[in-house]
């Protein structure tokens, strides 16, 4: 009996206190201090929209049940306004002076005869207005005289989900997929839904659904009709879904002799396929292709070229106003090359020779997602072609789920720097939003942080990655503190000391990695398979541009790949006033050194350490700077949800073995080189580089 006592007292107080973090930043809980409530409910007597579309549907019925969770009472839909006051009016109209000036999906927020009103041109509009006004009350804003207009900065928002047909994630840490193909059509999973309201709550209105190793199977008319089940349920919240293909597919599914894409049997294909689409799903976004890179089939492989490839899918899709994202993401294996200079070799030629409906997705930097890239020099390059930004999510090269790493500021390195190609001020963002070269077609994508996991991404602190995501493809000029706070508020905890200790630690945590990684600008030093953990003694792999000396280039002399003129050059790609930035050694700013030169060990950098002494300091500062977070986050234990709490403190503690395997892995091999003593005040690893290679071995192990 007493057994039986104790065990329902654990499960209520376990149910009590649990977060299991499903909510993300959408809790909508009650509003304890009750004279904040009341300023809201002030405003908040009823909701009212004269639209019948879904998407403003959605809208008043988010409206409708956030509040109720902020505010603890019931808020009706009224029928009409009439004289009625205190309440929420969602109006669409592309005559109101005041959305005028909006861009589609922006909105305006003001108040008008004592209610508040959410205007709009286009009924996304006042979803995201929805969502913005509820934010601002969630994170305890002011809402009586607000007046505010806001619209997105690029037309597509969208998330690359690198997702399989058999429940695997490529490069994914969350779980398995979200999206059950086997129950599909038939059972919708809430889920779906609530995967989709996250995503519309950030302004996200575009996903791929699967790989870019794509399997054909996705275009079988079994297939077709589950991703059309998936659409109408992210329809209501203004998501269009958008497929990865397979180049191959008319030969693999419909065994025409080839792929070719100038062969009219081939073109027939594909205008029937998307014709195929189209009926069922009218709205459909368009294609994905990864072609000719890492072993997929492409047009090169009948010597034809990615824009004859492209050009072809955007014939079939042209009619029903659907686009091509064709990715810049190729590299051929040239011993002799530098994977840098590659995907610029291949693409910038064809600028201009696009049609009007292709996009080209380019990732951030120009190897791979690593924990710091320079901007990729094809951004600025191609001013004819409209540019997409690929970011990663997903941590494959940032500790996957263990690490706490906050990607925010990452992205906006990237955005903010200036390309020079029309002078100071060209920054990449302008590349992307098309205000550098006037196009209407923009896009920015992250490949996606989520699984089945009940949290959603494994690492509850990764859950801020796709917030902030959203928030930048928006917004890009919104600051990285500001989202952080955000998110903070809205997701762990209100309380003003513990807000500001948790934002200083996601502001400083990205840096922090790198210091324990690839400090100075090293890159690609990582597992081989798996890409965890660290490998930099990797020689040998099924390509040159696969293993880390490629990359670190160490000998007794120095470290660093030299890509200046008298190296591999790859810096010429630049415009002369990037060249003049990071062309040479004595100015070349830290984070970016070891990515284009070759650094003797004993050079002085502008720290006044030699390089060997600041890039083994840095490890040692890196691992310090984990226990500085582990010690940050326990002082707000009292502040955050018990479960969220020791989820992360437990991480946080992996991260910290993590981070000496790094530490002690990468000081004694690059030390072999160096040929020096660890600087004082560091201790010695207490494990030999044979142990830490067998320790890194285990993870390469199937
Ligand atoms: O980062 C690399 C990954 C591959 C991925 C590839 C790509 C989808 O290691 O797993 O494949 O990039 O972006 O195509």
């Amino acid at each position: 009996m007493l057994k039986k006592i104790s065990f329902l007292l654990l499960f209520i107080s376990s149910t009590a206190w649990a977060d299991d973090g499903y909510r993300l930043w959408l809790k909508f809980d009650l509003i304890k201090n009750p004279t904040q409530r009341a300023t809201y409910a002030k405003f908040s007597q009823f909701i009212y929209t004269e639209q019948q579309d879904a998407i403003s549907q959605t809208a008043s019925k988010e409206l409708q049940t956030s509040l109720q969770g902020l505010l603890g009472k019931r808020i009706p839909i009224a029928k009409n306004i009439q004289d009625k006051k205190g309440g929420i009016l969602l109006k669409v109209s592309a005559t109101d002076a005041k959305t005028q000036a909006l861009a589609d999906d922006g909105f305006a927020i003001y108040t008008q005869n004592n209610n508040i009103v959410v205007s709009s041109k286009n009924p996304s509009g006042a979803l995201y207005g929805a969502f913005a006004l509820l934010r601002r009350i969630q994170t305890g804003l002011d809402i009586s005289k607000i007046d505010i207009a806001d619209s997105p900065k690029v037309r597509l928002r969208m998330l690359n989900h690198w997702d399989n047909p058999l429940g695997t994630i490529e490069r994914g840490y969350a779980g398995s997929s979200l999206w059950k193909w086997y129950e599909l059509p038939e059972v919708i999973d809430q889920r779906y839904i609530d995967y989709a309201r996250a995503n519309a709550s950030v302004g996200i209105n575009a996903v791929v659904l699967n790989n870019v190793n794509a399997s054909a199977r996705f275009l079988t008319d079994e297939y077709l009709q589950k991703v059309k089940a998936l659409a109408a349920v992210f329809r209501p919240y203004g998501i269009k879904v958008f497929l990865s293909l397979n180049f191959a597919a008319p030969k693999i599914l419909g065994k025409t002799k080839n792929s070719d894409p100038l062969a009219p049997e081939i073109r027939t294909w594909w205008n029937n396929k998307t014709q195929e689409i189209y009926k069922l799903i009218p709205d459909f976004g368009g294609y994905l292709v990864k072609a000719n890179s890492e072993g997929e089939p492409g047009p090169q492989d009948f010597g034809r070229t990615h824009a004859d490839g492209a050009n072809m899918l955007a014939e079939a899709l042209k009619p029903h106003q659907g686009i091509v994202i064709w990715r810049a993401f190729v590299y051929a294996a040239d011993p002799k090359g530098d994977r840098f200079k590659e995907a610029y070799k291949d693409f910038k030629p064809l600028d201009g020779t696009f049609a009007d409906n292709v996009m080209v997705q380019v990732k951030n930097g120009p190897i791979d997602f690593q924990s710091r890239e320079p901007f990729h020099p094809l951004f600025g390059a191609m001013p004819k072609t409209p540019l997409a930004m690929e970011f990663q999510l997903t941590q494959e090269y940032l500790g996957f789920s263990t690490n706490l790493v906050y990607e925010a500021p990452l992205f906006k390195e990237c955005l903010d720097s200036d390309t020079y190609v029309q002078g100071k001020g060209s920054t990449v963002a302008k590349v992307v939003d098309g205000s550098l070269d006037k196009h209407t077609l923009t896009a920015i994508v992250g490949v996606a942080n989520t699984g089945s996991d009940r949290n959603w991404t494994g690492h509850l602190m990764s859950q801020a990655n796709w917030y902030a995501f959203g928030r930048l493809a928006w917004n890009h000029a919104l600051s990285s503190e500001q989202i952080a706070e955000e998110w903070i508020k809205m997701t762990l905890t209100q309380h003003p000391q513990s807000v500001t200790v948790i934002q200083d630690v996601m502001l400083k945590s990205r840096e922090i990695y790198v210091d324990f990684t690839t400090p100075l600008g090293l890159h690609h030093v990582m597992g081989q398979n798996i890409h965890f953990g660290p490998e930099p003694w990797l020689e040998r792999s099924a390509r040159p541009d696969w293993t880390a000396i490629y990359y670190h280039r160490a000998d007794s002399l120095g470290l660093g790949f030299n890509r200046t003129a008298t190296g591999s050059n790859a810096l010429s790609l630049y415009s002369p006033e990037v060249q003049q930035l990071w062309g040479n050694p004595d100015t070349c700013p830290l984070p970016y050194l070891l990515w284009f030169h070759h650094v003797p060990w004993t050079k002085q950098l502008s720290t006044g350490k030699s390089l060997w002494d600041e890039f083994s300091s840095r490890y040692y500062k890196g691992v310090a700077s984990v226990e500085w977070m582990q010690k940050q986050w326990k002082s707000v234990a009292n502040q955050i949800d018990p479960a969220i709490f020791a989820d992360v403190d437990g991480r946080l503690a992996a991260q910290h073995r993590e981070a000496l395997n790094w530490r002690d892995a990468c000081v004694l091999y690059f030390q072999q080189y160096a040929n020096q003593p660890i600087p004082a005040p560091y201790p010695k690893p207490t494990r030999s580089l044979a142990e830490m290679k067998k320790i890194v071995e285990i993870y390469q192990l199937r």
